[in-house]
């Protein structure tokens, strides 16, 4: 890997921000192709960063500051790739489900998401039902539910309950997280699947995406 290129990987490993906008820069004036810098260079980062959250050498604020420095360089690269016609894996869109006014994990997964080269639709916190169906009618391939409160996994239930009734069902794939779920609880509700952290979201968004 050239220097430049090494600099903007080692940048969002260690979650340096302004590092990882100045090397994207640096690297799109030394003539490198925006998608290449995103998926051969960023993306990996991102995979490297979550890999480490996984055997327990990186916790939440390093993945939360690797996440933001991939934003950061995110911004940069974005328009290049547009002017490249460099379509997004996907799009999904995330929320917390209504009642639930927890987003920081919610915001970790869709960081993380971007970061993989996803395009997200953010619902917010405290999301209608109809939001997600309107994101879905509007062509969202994956829908992503956040729950944290016992009290609010059940809004997943309606949500998938109302677009079943919708005949929408089969149009969209939907995965679920969040503190207060677990996989018995996504099978249970006809859920397609669960991930515990930002990093397993990843995996199963790929693995959804191409069903
Ligand atoms: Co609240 N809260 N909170 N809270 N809060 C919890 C969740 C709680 C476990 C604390 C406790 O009692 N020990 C408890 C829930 C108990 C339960 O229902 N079983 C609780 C409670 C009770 C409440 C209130 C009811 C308190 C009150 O007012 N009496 C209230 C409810 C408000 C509401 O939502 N209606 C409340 C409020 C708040 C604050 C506003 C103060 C604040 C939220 C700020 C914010 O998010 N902007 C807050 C916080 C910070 C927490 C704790 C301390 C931390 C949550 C967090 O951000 N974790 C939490 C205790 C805890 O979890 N230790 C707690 C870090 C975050 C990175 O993890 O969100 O789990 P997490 O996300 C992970 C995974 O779950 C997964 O990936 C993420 C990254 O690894 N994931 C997904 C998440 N979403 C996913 C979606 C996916 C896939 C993976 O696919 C779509």
């Amino acid at each position: 890997m050239d220097q430049t290129l090494e600099r903007i990987y080692k940048c969002i490993l260690i979650g340096d921000q302004t590092g990882t906008e100045s090397a994207v820069a640096d690297a799109l004036k030394e003539g490198s192709a925006a998608d290449c810098i995103l998926y051969d260079v960023m993306v990996p980062a991102m995979d490297a960063v979550g890999a480490l959250y996984e055997r327990g050498e990186y916790y939440i604020p390093e993945m939360l500051v690797a996440a933001q420095a991939m934003r950061s360089g995110l911004a940069v690269v974005k328009p290049h790739l547009v002017e490249k016609g460099v379509e997004p894996l996907g799009v999904v869109a995330m929320g917390s489900v209504k009642g639930d006014l927890h987003d920081i994990g919610k915001n970790l997964v869709a960081m993380m998401l971007e970061g993989a080269g996803f395009q997200i639709i953010d619902l917010g916190i405290d999301a209608s039902p109809e939001k997600f169906i309107d994101a879905v009618k509007s062509g969202a391939h994956i829908i992503g539910l956040s729950a944290l409160l016992t009290t609010t996994m059940p809004e997943m239930k309606i949500i998938i309950d109302q677009l079943k009734e919708a005949n929408l069902r089969d149009r969209v794939k939907i995965m679920i997280g969040g503190a207060a779920v677990k996989k018995d609880y996504a099978d249970q509700i006809g859920a397609d699947g669960f991930a515990s952290n930002a990093s397993e979201a990843v995996t199963l968004a790929r693995v959804l995406i191409k069903k």
